[in-house]
């Protein structure tokens, strides 16, 4: 009998020589092989010699010169001076996780592709979240984009759903990436600013531009600045393809859905994160899953029909275009777990190679040009970054499944191959390795038959001429709050500009287009005349999209908040003790800070540490703050400008502020008025009752205009 190779289905019965590919246990294990474990081992060279003396250089003499034959100091120095490796030329700044995919409702009407297809399912999947604009250095709080890239290790191969957090894109045609991304990168010169769109070439390049208006519009937009990897949406953007058993195809879009609901920044609490905490995103993503908050996103797809592509005023393969999700809702597919950090940064973030065309049979790609041109990009800037094509053999790349081929050689081959023949056909090996034939019989990727037809023409289709009626169904679906920060984030951001007609052509040609109102709100504040609007006309179309406002996609608990709890000498200890257990039984974060980093004394006498100080912890790092009271509660924080300002600049961020018995009385000394997060009062459980209603809320936004007053 001729030998077929191995598919799932065939390795289960082949016995114990085939590898099960969908085994997760020996999968792991199988990555795990790269990790090294040092304890209780020698200190060694590369080449295995142990090391008597890592402390000195071998030296000609006492005093006299070091000696080129010192391979152990020339070993390390060599290894050292070829640490790095090119930064990524987008996306560079990032923090990654490992966690698993579970399958809830299976998709096998949609797609063959196993790891979709089974309730209960478990893929193990690696995700590293980004901003764009700056290096790998610069700080996570900035106004940008944020990557959210998964690699899903199926038993079929990778999948690499590589997409942002936010559903559209700058772009129509990858043509224009290299120029978007110049543009929107520090200016040459000078190489300013760091991190920031903020600048003449961005507003440049977008004002000349009209089909950026809707995303930057989006990155005006709270999303801009989200407050944790976790409470981000993700989305895949472009439109893809799904294939199922039958050789049906539809279009969908890719939707993660986060568990904590979608919450952002304030844009000063932003600002200065960048300075005081510029690792505060990756910081908390690593504090929560070694705490054992693991963030939690669902998977949910929009479904179209291929003949639907161009019926709903727009094209589905626009990626400046979303699909509402009033036209079409998200049918929820799975959920996805993060629960274990890396053990090196730079072996797994760093090294992790993300591409839209790593794909499994049952995936496909469409023809927006925009992903057209990734599909082409992926693979060429990892050949820079990682040294060449066995990128794909470095640990946190590798397939979780058998991989075979006759490709051969290139710097840095991990795999020894031991065959005698590396083409195909041959004689000689037996003709190993083999083609499969397609899904889902054997399981072999083959591509869609799509039907095609045309000529060969460089030309952009009239279907993506609209620019501006999503920016404008964007910007209604907005709350009252929403807009106001978009306002204030072009006006920000333009008045960084110093062409000042670089300023007036945004708003007249771009921001005139998209909303007669927003325009004349930023023209104001950049004291532009503004003679004519004109609105994208909306007649026929969605008025709003109620899916698109953050307001209503907050979570229904606090699970994840981090609260201040603000100690002082003679503090009540049942009261601190009730506080930190009701929080952490919520799945909240409770930090005890106190003047300094020192123990104080409790009601009780006893000792009790603080977790941080208000200096070393300041409010822009949590989501609210709680004064216990106490004997000396008041006059230890009337006398404490850093206590003071942490109270303003929590009720000016507009988080729940919770003031137990005396101290109650700082809130009329702060000029802190009464609302439904600053709360007063000397019973703790309705207080506290009160505070974590607040905190669901998360910002107090009736506070907002009141709040403007506050010098913190
Ligand atoms: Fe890209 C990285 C997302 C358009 C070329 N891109 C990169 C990453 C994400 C995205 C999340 C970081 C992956 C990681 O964490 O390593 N990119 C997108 C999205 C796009 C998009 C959602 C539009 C919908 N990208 C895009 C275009 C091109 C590229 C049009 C080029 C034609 N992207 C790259 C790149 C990067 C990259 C240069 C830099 C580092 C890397 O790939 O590995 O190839």
């Amino acid at each position: 009998m001729s030998k077929q190779p191995k598919t799932a289905e065939n390795s289960q019965m082949a016995g114990s020589d085939t590898l099960d590919r969908s085994n997760s246990n020996a999968k792991l294990e199988q990555l795990e092989r790269f990790r090294e474990d040092a304890t209780g081992e020698a200190l060694t060279t590369n080449t295995g010699t142990r090391i008597a003396d890592n402390q000195n250089s071998l030296r000609g003499g006492e005093r006299g010169p070091t000696l080129m034959e010192d391979f152990i100091m020339r070993e390390k120095i060599t290894h050292f001076d070829h640490e790095r490796i090119p930064e990524r030329v987008v996306h560079a700044r990032g923090a990654a996780a490992h966690g698993y995919f579970e399958v809830t409702e299976p998709a096998s009407d949609l797609t063959c592709a196993a790891f979709l297809g089974e309730a209960g399912k478990r893929t193990p999947v690696f995700v590293r979240f980004s901003t764009v604009q700056g290096p790998r250095g610069s700080a996570d709080t900035v106004r940008d984009v944020r990557g959210f890239a998964v690699k899903f290790y199926t038993e079929e191969g990778n999948f690499d759903l590589v997409g942002n957090n936010m559903p559209v894109f700058f772009i129509q045609d990858a043509i224009k990436f290299p120029d978007f991304v110049h543009a929107v990168k520090p200016e040459p010169h000078n190489e300013i600013p760091t991190g920031a769109s903020a600048h003449d070439t961005f507003w440049d390049f977008v004002s000349l531009t009209p089909e950026s208006a809707h995303m930057v519009l989006w990155t005006m937009s709270d999303r801009a600045i989200p407050i944790a990897y976790r409470s981000m949406q993700g989305f895949g953007v472009h439109s893809f393809r799904l294939v199922n058993g039958e050789g049906q195809s539809k279009l969908v879009k890719f939707h993660w859905r986060p568990k904590a609901g979608v919450c952002s920044l304030v844009w000063d609490e932003a600002q200065k994160l960048a300075g005081k905490d510029p690792d505060f995103h990756r910081r908390g993503l690593w504090e929560d899953i070694e705490r054992g908050l693991y963030p939690e996103w669902e998977l949910g797809l929009q479904v179209m029909d291929e003949e639907d592509a161009l019926s709903f005023g727009f094209d589905l393969l626009d990626p400046t275009k979303l699909v509402p999700e009033e036209l079409v809702p998200v049918r929820v597919v799975g959920r996805m777990v993060l629960n274990r950090n890396p053990d090196n940064f730079f072996a797994e973030t760093e090294q992790a190679a993300f591409h839209v065309g790593h794909v499994v049979p049952g995936i496909d790609f469409s023809n927006d040009p925009l992903l057209q041109g990734r599909l082409f990009s992926y693979t060429d800037t990892q050949l820079l970054r990682l040294g060449g094509p066995n990128f794909n053999e470095i640990p946190i790349n590798r397939p979780l499944c058998p991989f075979h081929n006759n490709q051969r050689d290139a710097p840095h081959r991990q795999q020894i191959n031991r065959g005698r023949a590396s083409y195909e056909p041959n004689s000689i090996d037996g003709n190993w390795p083999r083609e499969t034939p397609p899904a889902p019989s054997g399981g072999g990727y083959s591509s869609y038959p799509e039907p095609l037809q045309g000529h060969k023409v460089r030309v952009r289709s009239a279907s993506f001429a609209d620019h501006f009626s999503q920016a404008t169904l964007f910007w209604r679906s907005m709350s009252e709050a929403e807009q106001q920060h978009i306002v204030d984030a072009y006006s920000f951001e333009l008045s960084k500009v110093e062409r000042l007609y670089i300023r007036e052509r945004q708003v007249k040609e771009i921001l005139a287009h998209i909303d007669p109102l927003l325009a004349l709100r930023v023209a104001e504040n950049l004291g532009i005349d503004l003679d004519s609007t004109s609105t994208s006309p909306m007649e026929g179309k969605l008025q709003d999209s109620p899916a698109l406002s953050q307001m209503n996609l907050l979570p229904s608990d606090i699970r994840g908040r981090r609260v201040a709890i603000l100690l002082t000498p003679g503090c009540k200890a049942d009261e601190v003790g009730s506080l930190k257990k009701m929080l952490e039984a919520a799945g909240a974060v409770a930090k005890l800070l106190a003047p300094s980093a020192a123990a104080l004394k409790d009601s009780d006498g006893q000792p009790m540490q603080p977790d941080g100080s208000f200096a070393s912890e300041p409010s822009i790092t949590v989501d609210a703050v709680f004064v216990p009271g106490g004997e000396y509660v008041l006059k230890t924080l009337q006398d404490d400008g850093v206590a003071k300002h942490y109270l303003l600049e929590a009720y000016k961020h507009l988080k729940p502020v919770a003031l137990s018995g005396d101290a109650a009385q700082l809130a009329a000394m702060l000029g802190l008025e009464e609302d439904d997060g600053m709360l007063c009062g000397d019973s703790f459980d309705p207080l506290y009752m009160r505070f974590e209603t607040a905190l669901k809320q998360h910002r107090i936004w009736a506070r907002e205009m009141r709040a403007k007053s506050i010098p913190a």
